[in-house]
């Protein structure tokens, strides 16, 4: 656990969130500012800042992170198929848009983005 990190507090109860699954391993709760109808994140319970700080050592966790998003983003009402689906997002840094330093991945569905935008 970091000190004075947001998310770390939250794997640890100490923040509340809207958690929709855990293990030993990882939390996911619901974005508090979602940007999309779904928007789970899912995050590693030992602080790591970001992708930038991830080797080949990683790869487990990290594999098992990623297999978390079908079953969590089916839970959350994203379709399955080729017609239903899901974005994985994970931002990097500031050029790369993160906010919090505490590695997330976003879950983001339930919407055709680009179809909205049109
Ligand atoms: P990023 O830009 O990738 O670092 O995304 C950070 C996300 O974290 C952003 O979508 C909003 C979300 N977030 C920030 N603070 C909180 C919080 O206290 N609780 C929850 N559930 N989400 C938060």
């Amino acid at each position: 656990m970091s000190e004075n990190c947001l998310f770390c507090k939250i794997a640890a109860g100490q923040i509340p969130s809207k958690k929709v699954y855990e293990d030993e391993d990882f939390l996911a709760f619901h974005d508090i500012n979602p940007a999309a109808p779904v928007h789970i994140l899912v995050i590693p319970k030992k602080h790591v800042v970001s992708m930038q700080d991830v080797s080949n050592q990683d790869s487990e966790w990290l594999g098992k992170m990623m297999a978390l998003a079908p079953s969590l983003a089916a839970q959350a009402g994203c379709r399955p198929g080729p017609e239903g689906g899901f974005r994985i997002v994970i931002n990097n840094g500031l050029d790369g848009g993160q906010e919090i330093n505490h590695l997330h991945m976003h879950i983001l569905g339930g919407e055709r983005p680009w179809q909205q935008r049109a």
